[in-house]
C-alpha cells in the first residue's frame, strides 16, 4: 500500500514495552478525593459506600482486561498486577495504564447508582495511573505489603483522629495536636482507654483493605435436555466457573499466599 508523506510521524512514538519477566503493577488513585469526599458527604473515616465502589469498578477491570492475577485496594488507591508472562498489548505500559484507567474510571460511573442511590454524582471523577515493573515474587509481595502497611498506618490514624473529634468533642486542629508525635501504641491506648474501642476489633475491610484475585467455584445450574426415549428431562450440570473474589485479609504474612498458590508463578 502507497505510503502517505506524512507516515514518518509515526516514527516518534517511543518503545515503552514492560521488561519481560517481571510483574506490572498499575496502580490508580483518585484525583483530589479530599474534595470528592467532602462533597459527596462520604462518611468518615472511612465510606464502605465509596469502598463497595471502588471494589466493584476494580472487579470490572479484572473481568473485562486480560491477564490480572491479583488486585489490592484501599481508600482512594487500587493496584493491579498483570501477571509476568503476560503479552496483552505486546506489554505497552501506556497502553496497559491508560485501559487500567479508563474501565475502573468509566465503571465508577456506570455503578455509581448502585452504591450511592439516588445521591447524585456532582461532577466526573478522575484517576491518575502509573506503571512499576517488579522481577521477583519478594519485591511484588513487598509492594502489596507495603500498601497495606500504608492502609493501616493510615486507619489507624484515621480512626482515632475523627473519633477524637466526633466523641471525644475535640475540634480538628485539637485531634490534631494531640496526635502529634504519637506512636501506633499511643494510638491504640487513646482508642482503648478513652473510648472504649479496641482497634483490632474494627472493620477488617477498614484495617486491611481489599484483595482481589480469580477463583474457580463449582456451579450448579438446571439444564432441560433431551434424552433419547424419554423425551425432556431436567439435568443437573455443573461446571467450575472463574470468578473474581474479594478478600479483606492480611497480604503481608505468608497464610494468604499459602492457601492461594497459584496467584504467583514461580520466581525460576
Ligand atoms: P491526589 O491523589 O494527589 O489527587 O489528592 P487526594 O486528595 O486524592 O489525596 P490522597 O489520594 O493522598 O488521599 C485520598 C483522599 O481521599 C483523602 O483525603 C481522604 C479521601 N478518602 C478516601 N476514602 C475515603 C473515605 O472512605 N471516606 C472519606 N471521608 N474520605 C475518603
Ligand atoms: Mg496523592
Ligand atoms: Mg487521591
Ligand atoms: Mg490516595
Ligand atoms: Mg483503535
Amino acid at each position: 500500500m502507497a505510503k502517505s508523506k506524512f507516515e514518518y510521524v509515526r516514527n516518534f512514538e517511543t518503545d515503552d514495552t514492560c521488561l519481560r519477566n517481571c510483574y506490572i503493577v498499575v496502580r490508580l488513585d483518585g484525583r483530589n478525593f479530599h474534595k470528592f469526599a467532602e462533597q459527596h458527604q462520604f462518611t468518615k473515616p472511612n465510606d464502605n459506600r465509596a469502598l463497595g465502589l471502588m471494589t466493584k469498578s476494580a472487579q470490572s477491570v479484572m473481568e473485562e482486561l486480560e491477564d490480572i492475577v491479583i488486585a489490592y485496594g484501599q481508600s482512594d488507591e487500587f493496584s493491579f498486577v498483570f501477571k509476568r508472562t503476560s503479552t496483552w498489548f505486546k506489554r505497552r505500559a501506556s497502553k496497559l495504564m491508560t485501559h487500567v484507567a479508563s474501565q475502573f474510571s468509566s465503571s465508577f460511573v456506570f455503578y455509581w447508582k448502585e452504591f450511592f442511590g439516588e445521591q447524585p454524582l456532582l461532577y466526573p471523577p478522575g484517576f491518575d495511573g502509573r506503571v512499576v515493573l517488579y522481577p521477583s515474587n519478594r519485591n511484588l509481595r513487598d509492594y502489596l505489603s507495603w500498601r497495606q502497611a500504608d492502609c493501616h498506618i493510615n486507619n489507624l490514624y484515621n480512626t482515632v483522629f475523627w473519633t477524637l473529634v466526633q466523641k471525644g468533642g475535640l475540634t480538628t486542629v485539637q485531634a490534631e495536636d494531640r496526635l502529634k508525635g504519637k506512636l501506633a501504641a499511643d494510638k491504640n491506648e487513646i482508642l482503648f482507654s478513652e473510648f472504649g474501642i479496641n482497634y483490632n476489633n474494627e472493620p477488617v475491610l477498614h484495617r486491611k483493605g481489599t484483595t482481589l484475585i480469580w477463583e474457580k467455584r463449582d456451579e450448579t445450574v438446571t439444564k432441560r435436555m433431551k434424552c433419547p426415549n424419554e423425551g425432556e428431562k431436567d439435568v443437573a450440570v455443573t461446571r467450575s466457573r472463574r470468578t473474581v473474589e474479594a478478600y479483606h485479609c492480611d497480604i503481608i504474612g505468608e497464610q494468604f499466599w499459602e492457601k492461594h498458590p497459584d496467584v504467583l508463578e514461580d520466581d525460576n
